[in-house]
């Protein structure tokens, strides 16, 4: 085996105080969604619940507060909610397949040895390489034999090749590779190998058509494809990337046989700007966990001078949904972070003005309410609202399109950032309310409706009051059923990011 990694690189082990000011005074710096010390992240990377902890490894630059030289960043759980960071688990080693960095990847269970699978990076060839740890994950040794595959499949013309996924069937191991075949559409190349280290190619599980709209646009190439059983059916998830541009994370549920996939339903796993690159474990517990990238809204000077980049999702559990939809919902574990419940029942929201709730307010919160549309024609929650109303982020639920969406155009008085409004699907039964799920963390905002339907988006309001949180109605009367509201703790120990 080849030489021990190194742990002792900067960003990943700074203690908390070392970290620069910039870090530890941003508003925008989230408090109970997962992050580096400093600088920049990006994708989730070979998740993995191992002897009762929960091991994250994420695309992390040390040095800089924007995407560059890539290691994996490491950190671990056993709650799935607080955090330790360990020491970066994988850098890249001069003159050698991932000299030019340690791109996205996966974790496997080798019968009890720890293997990292992933993207060796050394010029313009981006290839499946391996490493592996004898000492529970802490630190690892690349196999002197990487890459574990030389070259791309021949003949094929394709549109990029990276992010190996791997898993264990009866019959051996597959591996999933991400790519786009030229004038066609996204794919995922497969794999088989009996031992990890010297693979086959198969086909392309399945290619999707860059030309379709509907009912998802799938691009012409998917980054970290994942396929796993999602109940009686198979679900595979990738990232659409199409031009250099990186869009959404798309999922589709079917069948998988004989190497080939066949999608039957299909749709976003998140319906913000923000939500990519997610990846999933099955926990011990048997259950399905999914995180994402959660991409920044401010450009590259912001955030060189905030000192850091990147934010994760919560724990989102997958389970099947009606019609081959994916049901989503947030850990329940997150309930650890809640301090003293608001609880408001029965209230008419009429369109006479905006009901601004009074004992509601923060920009580290969560809000459960229950809603019946009534009469209204829209109705919803601001958040993030100053108290004249010219900052603030709205929900808003149309009757008639049956559709959910978030507005961030009046989110931040900020010109230089992102706002925009996202729509998400959101039909409801005769009789059915709305519910909603809303986190509020700093700069990030994840909406759950009705246990599917995710929306997720970064906000940057600049005034220290806008903290409101209203609801309001047009062309009718809505009822707030419910309403519940918690202040959420930082799950870091000396509440980092706190200003
Ligand atoms: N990010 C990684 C790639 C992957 C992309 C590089 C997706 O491996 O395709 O940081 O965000």
């Amino acid at each position: 085996m080849a030489t021990p990694q190194s742990s002792k690189l900067p960003g990943a082990g700074l203690a908390n105080d070392a970290r620069p000011a910039s870090v530890r005074l941003d508003r925008h710096r989230p408090r109970y969604h997962f992050l580096p010390p400093a600088n920049w992240m990006n994708d989730p990377n070979g998740l993995m619940h191992w002897r009762g902890e929960y091991h994250l490894f994420y695309q992390h630059n040390p040095h800089a507060a924007v995407w560059g030289p890539m290691h994996w960043g490491h950190a671990v759980s056993t709650d799935l909610v607080h955090w330790t960071h360990l020491p970066i688990a994988l850098a890249p080693t001069p003159d050698s397949p991932d000299q030019d960095g340690c791109w996205s990847g996966c974790a496997v269970d080798n019968d009890g040895l720890p293997t990292l699978i992933y993207t060796g990076v050394r010029g313009a060839a981006q290839l499946p390489c391996l490493a592996t740890s004898t000492d529970g994950l802490r630190t690892w040794r690349k196999y002197p034999g990487n890459p574990v595959v030389p070259a791309p499949p021949p003949g094929l013309d394709l549109v990029q090749y990276r992010d190996p996924y791997v898993w264990r069937e009866a019959d051996g191991w597959y591996m999933l590779v991400g790519s786009g075949i030229a004038g066609r559409g996204g794919t995922a190349l497969l794999y088989r190998s009996a031992n990890l280290l010297r693979w086959d190619y198969l086909s392309p599980i399945y290619t999707g058509d860059c030309q379709r709209q509907e009912p998802v646009w799938t691009g012409s190439m998917w980054e970290c494809p994942q396929l796993c059983p999602l109940g009686d059916k198979h679900l595979l998830v990738v990232s659409v990337w199409h031009d250099r541009q990186l869009h959404h994370a798309a999922y589709a549920t079917g069948v998988f046989t004989n190497g080939r996939f066949t999608p039957e339903t299909e749709g976003l796993l998140d319906y913000g700007s923000s939500f990519y690159a997610p990846q999933s474990l099955l926990d011990e517990r048997g259950r399905r966990i999914i995180w994402g990238w959660l991409r920044e809204g401010r450009d590259q000077d912001a955030m060189r001078a905030a000192g850091w980049s990147g934010v994760l999702s919560l724990p989102h559990i997958l389970s099947p949904g009606p019609g081959g939809t994916v049901g989503v919902t947030p850990a329940p574990e997150l309930a650890v972070l809640r301090g003293e419940r608001t609880h408001l029942t029965a209230l008419d929201v009429t369109p006479a003005s905006e009901i601004v709730l009074p004992n509601v307010r923060g920009d580290c919160l969560e809000i459960a309410a229950e809603f019946r549309p009534g009469s209204a024609s829209v109705f919803g929650l601001s958040l993030r609202r100053s108290p004249d109303g010219a900052e603030q982020t709205r929900i808003v639920y149309d009757r008639a399109a049956q559709r959910l969406a978030l507005d961030t155009t009046q989110a931040s008085l900020d010109p230089s950032v992102t706002r925009q409004v996202r729509y998400a699907p959101c039909p409801l039964a005769a009789g059915e309310p709305l519910r909603l799920r809303v986190f509020v963390d700093c700069s990030v905002l994840e909406l759950f409706a009705n246990d599917h339907g995710c929306l997720t988006e970064r906000i940057y309001p600049t005034r220290p009051d806008s903290l409101g949180v209203a609801l309001y109605a047009h062309g009718g009367t809505a009822q707030l059923l419910s309403l519940e509201s918690w202040p959420l703790r930082s799950i870091w120990p000396d509440s980092m990011g706190d200003v």
